[in-house]
């Protein structure tokens, strides 16, 4: 570990130019922990690098520190070469979306990231499988190198642990807690971290309560099934957690579906389950995800996929 850092090092003194990105349509993990690598590398290494992204950043992320420093890709010249291009948190290369040409066409690329991926962009890695955020990987190699931060880095990094964990509800080992409590020993308000994401526009959270108002209720009411209309769609920012979460909240629901007619003929489909994995349904629409949160995208249209999808269900 201590010799990749001393690369790290050595890569980021001699960069003349570095960027920054994680994957397609940020989240919070993807978001904060490049900014927060940002904020080091220009308090450690006095380098401004440039942060890019390609997709739609949430609206409830527009309050975190830094995020107007954050650059559509589109926005950049497309032959732009950088020394040196750091990926976090971007699972595989085709969640790169629109970077990878920059990427592509760095002289040095180095990532860090905490999902499995047998197709590695870097040529220098900080990979852990077993963090519950990109953020912690940073965060590890921060305290290794003894690189100095700020509160910007330190609210940066909590929310990207956060809004990663679903508010610590997903977390596996204590180790995301432990770092944490450091981050909140430092001066890290959790409150007014979730205070500062809950900045979604009226319209967004208007079409998701409709759409669990008028969710449908299957199998005893075990499997509850909303459904997001094209009109809607556009509304609509983000995944429609709280469609799921409003569903997912009523006694007696297992299962929770959210179907999104993303376009015609094309369908966003959100998996949620309390108890049984349902991976291998999003897995059979082509998708996949977490055992018990998945999702998938499929080119049919709205009325086939909800059949479809009642009766992947009956299988269960
Ligand atoms: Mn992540």
């Amino acid at each position: 570990m201590m010799k990749k850092i001393e690369i790290l090092i050595e890569k980021i003194k001699n960069a003349k130019s570095i960027a920054i990105s994680g994957h397609k349509n940020p989240d919070g993990d993807a978001l904060c922990s490049v900014l927060a690598l940002k904020k080091i590398i220009e308090l450690n290494f006095d380098k401004k690098p440039t942060v890019i992204y390609d997709g739609n950043i949430p609206k409830d992320l527009d309050n975190v520190p830094l995020r107007n420093s954050a650059c559509f890709h589109a926005h950049i010249p497309e032959k732009t070469k950088y020394d040196l291009y750091i990926v976090v948190d971007y699972g595989t290369r085709k969640h790169l979306g629109g970077v990878e040409k920059f990427v592509d066409n760095a002289d040095f690329v180095i990532e860090f990231d905490h999902h499995n991926n047998d197709d590695l962009v870097g040529s220098l890695c900080f990979d852990d499988t077993e963090k519950a955020a990109a953020a912690q990987v940073i965060y590890d190699v921060v305290r290794k190198a003894k690189f100095k931060i700020d509160e910007d880095i330190r609210n940066l990094l909590a929310i990207a642990i956060i809004t990663d964990t679903g508010n610590f509800k997903f977390i596996r080992h204590s180790d995301v807690l432990l770092d944490m409590a450091s981050l909140v020993d430092a001066g890290v308000n959790i409150a007014n971290l979730v205070n500062l994401l809950n900045n979604k526009d009226k319209k967004t959270v208007l079409v998701e309560s409709k759409a669990a108002s008028e969710a449908e209720f299957l199998m005893k009411g075990r499997l509850a099934i909303a459904i997001i209309r094209r009109t809607d769609y556009k509304k609509l920012d983000g995944r429609g957690e709280l469609v799921l979460r409003i569903l997912g909240e009523i006694h007696g629901v297992e299962y929770v579906v959210l179907l999104k007619e993303q376009r015609e003929n094309q369908v966003g489909i959100s998996l949620r389950s309390r108890y049984k994995p349902i991976n291998q349904i999003a897995e059979s629409f082509g998708g996949g995800g977490h055992l018990y949160a998945a999702g998938a995208v499929v080119q049919d249209s709205l009325e086939n996929v909800h059949e479809q999808i009642i009766s992947a269900f009956r299988g269960i």
